[in-house]
C-alpha cells in the first residue's frame, strides 16, 4: 500500500500550548493515535523553546487528547524523504529542557510515544495506560533514544524484554519496574498531571534527565542479561534484523556514553528502516486494518447478535463453540443423537480441562464459561438463536439436509453461517427459503486458536448479514478475509497449486526433505511435507481422490503422495508419513523408504532425476502461489491482493516479515516472476500459465500494491 502522511507541516498545528497557573501544558493532538508527524515533531521542539523562554512558566506538563496520549512515529511517513526535526533530536530537545518537564499517561504510550514520555523528566500514568516499545514488530527498534533510555531506566534485563517482544506494559508493572514515577488515583489524566507537576514544584525537584539514571549500574547483571538476550534472539529469530541491532544497542548502551551510544542507534535503526523486513512487516500491520474495510461494512449495519448456534460436535464445531464462549457469548450445540452430543459436549471440555491441567485455568472457571454452554439433539432449541454456524460433515446433501433445518425453526433474520471448506454456498443458500441469511465462515483448525476466519460471500447474501459477519470475527478476535465463492476460496484453492509445485519438483529430482528445509529457511515455522504430516496425510487424499474426476488428464499428476497413503502413513497420527516418528516423536526423521517410493515414481514416469538448489525450489513454490494468488484477485475471489496476504500470515503459516506473498512477489518485482512463470512454462505450459493479472501489471509496470490503494 502506498500511504500518505497522517499530516503535513500545512496542517494546524496538533500540538497546542495553554499556561495552567505556572504550568504550560501541552496537548498533543493529532488523530487518529497521536502518531508523531512532522507537524507534531515541530510543534513539541517549539514548546518547550516557549517554555525556556517564558518567566511565567516554571513546569511543563505533556499529555495526549483523545484515547491515548501518542502511538508512536508516524509509521506513514516511513520510507518517505525525511523531514526535520527527527525524533531523537525533539527527545533530546525535551530532555535539555531546563524546567521540569512532566508526561501524563492515558491509552497507548507507544514507540516514539514512549520514548517522548521519557525524554521527559517524570511521568505518571492512569492504571489503564498501555506502554511499550513496539518496534521490533514492525522490523525497527526505538530510534529516539529508547534503545539508550530503557535501559538506563529499567535495567538491561527488562528493557531488552520490552524491545525484543514489544508487549504493552500496564500501568501497575511500569510503576514497579520504574518506567513511570506515579501510578494516578483517578483517570483523569489531565487533573493527576497537573497535581503531580504541583506537587513536584512545590518540592522543589527541578529537571531529572533519564540519560543520566543509574539502571545500568550493576554491570555484572546487565552484561548477564544482554549474553542472555543475545543466546536467545540467535534461537528465536534467526531470520530477523532488528532484534539483533536491539541487543547490540543495549551493549552500547552499557559500553558507551549516551550521547555515542545514541549515535550507534541512529545507525542500526536507519539499517533497520532500509531492509526489505522493515517494508514486509509494515506493510502487514497496515493489510491488517485494510482488510476489515469491505463494500459490505460501508453499506450496511451488522445484525444484533447475541447468542450462538453450532451443527455438530466433531473437531470444528468443538473449536468454533470454544472460540465463541471464550468470546463470552452463549453456544447451543446440535448433534443427531445422544452419543454424537456427549461427543461434543467432550471435545468442548477438553479443551478446558487442557487448561485447568496446565494450570491457566481455575476449574470454578471452567464451570462459568460450560454454564453457558447447551448441548441438544433437537433443532428446534435454535429457535431464538442469532446466528447459527453448520460444521457437520463435508457433504453437500448432508449440508442441505442441516439448512433445511434451519430454515424450518431458526427465527426470521438469524445469519445461518456454514463452516464448509470448498463446497458450493450458493447452492446451499439456493437450497432453502432465505439465501439471503446465508453466508460461509471458513474457520481454520484448531478453530479456538487459529486466527484467519474466511468470510465466504455468496451472491444472494445480504450485506447485513456479510457485515455482521465480520463484527462476529471482531468478537472473536479473528482477522477475517472476504473471500469470494469457488473451490477452496481463497487459501486453499492457493495452496493447492502450490502444493502441487512442491510436488512436481519432488518427482524432478528434490527431496520432500530438501523442499522443507528451503521453505523453512525462507521463513515459514514448516514445509509443506511436515504440514502435511501434522494435518494428515489422509486430508489431502480425500481431496485429491474428490477432484479426480474433474481433472484435466493432460495435467500431470505426481502420484507419491498417494502411494504413501495407500500404506496408511498419514504423519504423525499414524508414526510415519513423510517423515518417521519412532515412539510418538513430534519431529520427523527422513524416511529411507519414502525415497525409495519417490524413486519408483519417477522411474514409472520417465524421470531423471536432476538436483535443485534452495534457490531453484523457491523460485517455483513462490512463482506457484503468487500466480494462483493474481488469479483469485483478478477474478474477485479476493478483494485486493492484501486480502491474499493477511490470509496467508493468519492461515498459511507465510512469514509475516515478509508481508505475504503478494507483497514478496513486488519485493522481488514482478516482471522476474512473470520470467520465472514463462520459464517454467516450456516444460509444462498447462500448469505455468501466468495469470491474466500478472501480464496485465507487468505490462503497465504496475505492483501488486497499486491494487490495494482504495
Ligand atoms: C516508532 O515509534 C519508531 C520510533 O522508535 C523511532 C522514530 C525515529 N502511525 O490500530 P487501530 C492508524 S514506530 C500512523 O485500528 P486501535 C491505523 O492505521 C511506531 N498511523 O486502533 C488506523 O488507521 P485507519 C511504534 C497509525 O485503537 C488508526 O490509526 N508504534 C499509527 O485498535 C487506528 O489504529 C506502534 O507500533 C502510527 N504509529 O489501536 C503502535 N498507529 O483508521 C502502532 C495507528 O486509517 N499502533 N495508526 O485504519 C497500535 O498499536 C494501535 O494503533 C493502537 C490503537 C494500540 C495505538
Amino acid at each position: 500500500m502506498a500511504h500518505e502522511p497522517a499530516s503535513t507541516a500545512a496542517d494546524a498545528n496538533p500540538v497546542t500550548t495553554e499556561l495552567r497557573g505556572k504550568i504550560l501544558l501541552v496537548t498533543v493532538d493529532n488523530p487518529p493515535v497521536n502518531a508523531l508527524g512532522v507537524a507534531v515533531r515541530r510543534g513539541l521542539a517549539a514548546a518547550m523553546d516557549a517554555a525556556e523562554s517564558n518567566a511565567a512558566v516554571s513546569a511543563v506538563l505533556i499529555v495526549g487528547a483523545g484515547r491515548n496520549f501518542i502511538a508512536g512515529a508516524d509509521i506513514r511517513e516511513f520510507g518517505l524523504p525525511p523531514q526535520p526535526p527527527a525524533l531523537p533530536d525533539v527527545c533530546n530537545r525535551i530532555e535539555a529542557c531546563r524546567k521540569p518537564v512532566i508526561a501524563a499517561i492515558h491509552g497507548a504510550a507507544l514507540g516514539g510515544g514512549l520514548e517522548v514520555a521519557m525524554g521527559a523528566h517524570y511521568r505518571i500514568a492512569v492504571a489503564s495506560a498501555k506502554l511499550g516499545l513496539p518496534e521490533v514488530q514492525l522490523g525497527l527498534l526505538p530510534g529516539a533514544g529508547g534503545t539508550q533510555r530503557t535501559p538506563r531506566l529499567v535495567g538491561a534485563a527488562a528493557a531488552l524484554d520490552m524491545m525484543l517482544t514489544g508487549r504493552h506494559v500496564g500501568a501497575a508493572e511500569a510503576l514497579k519496574l520504574g518506567l513511570i514515577d506515579r501510578l494516578a488515583q483517578s483517570d483523569d489524566t489531565l487533573a493527576e498531571g497537573l497535581a503531580y507537576a504541583q506537587e513536584l514544584l512545590a518540592s522543589g525537584a527541578g529537571p531529572r534527565r533519564t540519560r543520566d539514571a543509574a539502571g545500568l549500574a550493576d554491570r555484572d547483571a546487565s552484561r548477564a542479561a544482554i549474553e542472555a538476550a543475545r543466546a536467545d534472539t540467535a534461537k528465536k529469530s534467526r531470520h530477523l534484523f532488528s532484534p539483533h541491532r536491539i541487543v547490540d544497542a543495549v551493549q552500547a548502551a552499557l559500553d558507551k556514553p549516551f550521547d555515542e551510544g545514541q549515535k550507534l542507534e541512529r545507525q542500526f535503526f536507519l539499517q533497520c528502516l532500509d531492509s526489505p523486513q522493515r517494508a514486509g512487516l509494515i506493510h502487514a500491520f497496515f493489510a491488517e486494518r485494510e482488510v476489515v474495510k469491505i463494500p459490505e461494512a460501508a453499506a450496511a449495519r451488522p445484525r444484533p447478535f447475541k447468542t450462538i448456534g453450532v451443527v455438530g460436535g466433531g473437531t470444528m464445531g468443538a473449536g468454533i463453540a470454544v472460540a465463541a464462549l471464550d468470546a463470552g457469548l452463549p453456544v447451543t450445540m446440535v448433534e443427531r443423537d445422544d452419543v454424537s452430543i456427549a461427543r461434543g459436549r467432550a471435545n468442548v471440555e477438553k479443551v478446558y480441562d487442557g487448561l485447568v491441567a496446565k494450570g491457566r485455568m481455575t476449574a470454578e472457571a471452567k464451570a462459568a464459561v460450560m454454564a453457558r454452554y447447551t448441548g441438544s439433539t433437537d433443532y428446534a432449541s435454535f429457535a431464538d438463536v442469532d446466528l447459527v454456524i453448520e460444521a457437520v460433515f463435508e457433504d453437500l446433501e448432508v449440508k442441505k439436509a442441516v439448512f433445511a433445518e434451519l430454515d424450518r425453526v431458526c427465527k426470521p433474520g438469524a445469519v445461518l453461517a456454514t463452516n464448509t471448506s470448498y463446497l458450493d454456498i450458493d447452492a446451499i443458500a439456493a437450497s432453502i427459503s432465505r439465501p439471503q441469511d446465508v453466508i460461509g465462515l471458513h474457520f481454520f483448525s484448531p478453530a479456538n486458536i487459529m486466527k484467519l476466519l474466511e468470510i465466504v460471500v455468496p451472491a444472494k447474501v445480504s450485506a447485513d448479514v456479510v457485515a455482521t459477519a465480520f463484527e462476529l470475527a471482531k468478537k472473536l478476535k479473528k482477522v477475517p478475509v472476504r473471500a469470494g465463492v469457488c473451490d477452496g476460496f481463497i487459501g486453499n484453492r492457493i495452496l493447492a497449486v502450490y502444493r502441487q509445485a512442491a510436488d512436481h519438483l519432488m518427482e524432478d529430482g528434490a527431496s520432500p526433505y530438501d523442499i522443507d528445509a528451503a521453505v523453512r529457511n525462507f521463513g515459514y515455522p514448516m514445509g509443506p511435507f511436515q504440514v502435511s504430516d501434522l494435518a494428515g496425510g489422509d486430508i489431502g487424499w480425500a481431496t485429491r481422490k474428490r477432484k479426480a474426476p474433474t481433472r484435466d488428464p493432460k495435467a500431470r499428476y505426481v502420484h507419491v503422495a498417494d502411494r504413501i497413503c495407500e500404506r496408511g502413513w498419514f504423519g504423525q497420527k499414524t508414526g510415519r508419513g513423510w517423515y518417521l516418528y519412532p515412539q510418538g516423536a513430534r519431529t520427523g526423521q527422513p524416511d529411507p523408504e519414502v525415497l525409495a517410493i519417490v524413486d519408483e515414481e519417477r522411474k514409472k514416469a520417465g524421470i531423471t532425476p536432476r538436483s535443485f538448489t534452495e534457490e531453484e525450489i523457491l523460485r517455483r513454490y513462490m512463482a506457484a502461489m503468487i500466480n494462483e494468488g493474481a488469479n483469485v484477485v483478478h477474478q474477485g475471489i479476493a478483494l485486493r491482493p492484501l486480502d491474499v496476504d493477511v490470509t496467508f500470515l493468519y492461515g498459511y503459516g507465510f512469514p509475516r516479515f515478509r508481508g505475504g506473498p503478494m507483497k514478496y512477489a513486488d519485493t522481488v518485482g514482478l516482471p522476474q516472476v512473470l520470467a520465472d512463470i514463462r520459464e517454467f512454462a516450456k516444460e509444462d505450459p498447462l500448469f505455468w500459465q501466468p495469470s491474466p493479472l500478472l501480464v496485465k501489471l507487468v505490462e503497465e509496470g504496475k505492483t501488486f500494491d497499486s491494487l490495494n490503494k482504495a
